[in-house]
């Protein structure tokens, strides 16, 4: 084809030589290049990044060895990051008389004074990630209004520290009871002198414990004591901690947190503060954090990886040891009590969304033998391994299922349902009996079972005794008694050893009966399980052998794991010439004195009838939705 000059156009084109056309190109490359350096380079360049790659490269998923590590330790990193491992809540009145505080809601206004929320707080809605993702408030039942903290104290049933600040009347208990909130200040008080602001102490060494678990956060035990400390009435220490909270919880850090450590352990404890208090800034800060975790759920099933960079960038990986890339059961399964209270307080229906997809998720997808197994992809929607555990791996998910249910004030039937219909299944395939006669739930491994239950399983007294009255009727004795032998087991795994504190997992074959048969197994790190069942048990039957129990765990805890600048773990409960781990955990200052301390005061400190715990025993109040519309209700009635 011949092409004919146009008049007034030169030979070299736009009347450019071939060195001045060599000169613009060069400059037009550049620019190209520059906005492709600056779309793949700055921070905020992740949604652009979007259009032009896929998810699976913005989302890396790191397969790995499918080790079965404890997951709640999080000992391992995604291997091809490089990382080690780690250890791991006045105006008018309107309330009708039935729900009227009784006399010393005082206590608690005096607490509050000078600290309260205003009557009407203003949430700014959170950014959501985008249009597609918003939902109406109606869409997953929250509510649509801004939160009131006065509302929601009216709806309360109880004023949330008792009466009395839930000091029993007996010189014993209460004796006991002082007893607890001396090892708390202990801690505490170690705590701040050796490692403040760092995540855990090390009381051997006197310094911080960082570790990797939190992304660039720290304080954990901070966070994590905020609630315990002020309903043992320490305010001085939970002054302190709300000052650090202010002028130093930095939620900018770049780090890769684990998802479920952080919910259960910040957002879980900002939350619990906030409800506490009234104070705004832990609720602020609750929500800041919330936002930062939802890109976990970018993933094409919508079920979170189970590490998340809390910077900018909002990758996520799965855990290096977890089979395929899978997410945790325990971990994704963890999130529907805080997230719903997200939304509460923000207003913004995107948490709940999160969590309700997973529950749909889950509630579809077959189940072996009505069991829920421990990994699942995050990709297909699959289940990539048949483990089933009620100990690591596995257990809170089951805990938040049926406290989802009392959270919701018993409106949230799914909840339910899968809760009593994974319990069947529990029994009907893990709960067994030994020789002895020991009630234990074992673990199951594609059908064939492994005698063994962790320490962690222990919980499950607890769960299976405040469950016991919303089954079937005919069933609730029969829970109530499965819920005693199971805390009675677990018991006897801490009597049967030396130091009278239980080992990390405890065996049921080759002879063994509760105790713990490889040398592997036979730490104990502080934990709560055990005695977070002995407290459920205690309130829910009033019989005294549980706050004997309780007593015991205080001796040996004192006798064993006191050490001169704090507490610290064994490495063998079956040795009395201790050897310890150096590590205070922060879970001990958030569950396992606060369940000691809840043993010894009457049922009325925090009282079940309004709270549920969250797994590292952060109390969440219980919505009640009709009240908190009918107050609504009424008040704007007034203001008319
Ligand atoms: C805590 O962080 C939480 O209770 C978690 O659910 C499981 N275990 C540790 C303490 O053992």
């Amino acid at each position: 084809m011949v092409f004919r000059k146009l008049p007034g156009v030169s030979a070299s084109g736009m009347g450019l030589r071939l060195s001045q056309k060599f000169v613009f190109l060069l400059f037009l490359s550049g620019l190209v290049t520059l906005c492709f350096g600056a779309l793949f380079f700055l921070p905020d360049s992740v949604r652009l990044k979007r259009i032009f790659l896929s998810k699976t490269e913005i989302q890396p998923v790191t397969v790995g060895s499918g080790s079965e590590n404890d997951v709640r330790e999080h000992v391992k990193r995604p291997k091809d990051q490089g990382m080690t491992s780690a250890k791991g809540d006045a105006g008018t009145r309107l309330k009708s008389q039935s729900r009227k505080p009784p006399v010393s809601y005082e206590a608690t206004e005096e607490r509050l004074a000078g600290g309260k929320a205003q009557e009407d707080l203003n949430f700014s809605r959170s950014k959501t990630e985008s249009a597609s993702e918003k939902a109406t408030s109606s869409d997953h039942g929250a509510h649509s209004d801004t939160f009131s903290y006065k509302k929601f104290e009216r709806c309360l049933l109880k004023p949330p520290l008792g009466r009395n600040n839930g000091k029993p009347d007996d010189p014993q208990t209460n004796e006991r009871r002082e007893k607890v909130k001396e090892m708390m200040k202990f801690a505490w008080d170690n705590y701040k002198l050796y490692a403040w602001g760092k995540n855990e102490l090390r009381p051997l060494t006197r310094n911080g414990h960082i570790g990797n678990m939190f992304g660039g956060l720290r304080g954990a035990s901070i966070v994590d004591s905020l609630d315990t400390l002020y309903i043992m009435g320490l305010m001085d220490e939970y002054n302190d901690a709300k000052e650090w909270v202010k002028t130093s919880l930095d939620l900018n850090s770049n780090g890769e947190a684990s998802l479920f450590e952080v919910n259960i352990r910040y957002v879980g404890g900002l939350l619990s503060a906030y409800y506490l208090t009234g104070e705004e800034l832990f609720k602020n800060k609750a929500v800041e954090l919330g936002e930062k975790l939802l890109p976990a759920f970018n993933t094409p099933t919508g079920i979170p990886r189970g590490v998340i960079n809390l910077g900018s960038s909002g990758t996520s990986w799965s855990w290096g040891w977890a089979s395929a890339g899978s997410s945790i059961l325990a971990e994704f399964g963890t999130l529907h009590l805080e997230f719903v209270h997200l939304t509460e307080l923000s207003s913004n229906p995107i948490y709940t969304e999160k969590v309700m997809n997973i529950r749909k998720l889950l509630n579809k997808i077959e189940k072996p033998h009505g069991l829920y197994p421990n990994f699942l992809s995050p990709v297909s929607g699959n289940w990539v391994q048949h483990h089933v555990s009620i100990g690591g791996l596995g257990d809170s998910f089951y805990e938040y299922l049926i406290k989802s249910y009392l959270m919701s004030d018993k409106m949230d039937d799914d909840a339910k349902k899968m809760y009593y219909s994974a319990l069947e299944a529990i029994e009907a395939n893990l709960v067994q009996k030994s020789p002895g006669g020991l009630t234990y739930m074992a673990e199951w491994r594609g059908g064939i079972l492994d005698h063994k239950m962790g320490h962690l399983a222990c919980f499950s007294g607890g769960m299976i005794g405040i469950g016991a009255d919303d089954g079937a009727p005919e069933k609730r004795q029969h829970y109530l008694d499965l819920a005693a032998e199971i805390t009675n087991t677990c018991h006897e795994s801490y009597t049967r050893s030396a130091t009278k504190l239980g080992p990390e997992a405890f065996r049921f074959d080759s002879g063994a009966e509760a105790t713990a048969t490889r040398l592997s197994d036979r730490y104990y790190i502080l934990r709560p399980e055990v005695i977070e069942s002995y407290m459920y048990m205690w309130r829910l039957t009033h019989d005294p052998k549980y706050r004997e129990w309780g007593w015991e765990a205080v001796q040996a805890l004192e006798q064993h794991c006191r050490v001169e600048s704090g507490f610290s773990g064994i490495r063998d409960v079956y040795t009395t010439s201790v050897s310890h781990d150096n590590m205070q955990q922060s879970f001990f200052l958030s569950e396992t004195l606060k369940y000691l301390y809840l043993l010894f005061s009457d049922d009325d400190l925090l009282s079940l009838e309004d709270w549920v715990f969250n797994t590292e025993a952060h109390p969440l109040p219980i919505i009640r939705r009709s009240c908190l519309q009918d107050e609504a209700t009424q008040e704007k009635t007034v203001s008319k």
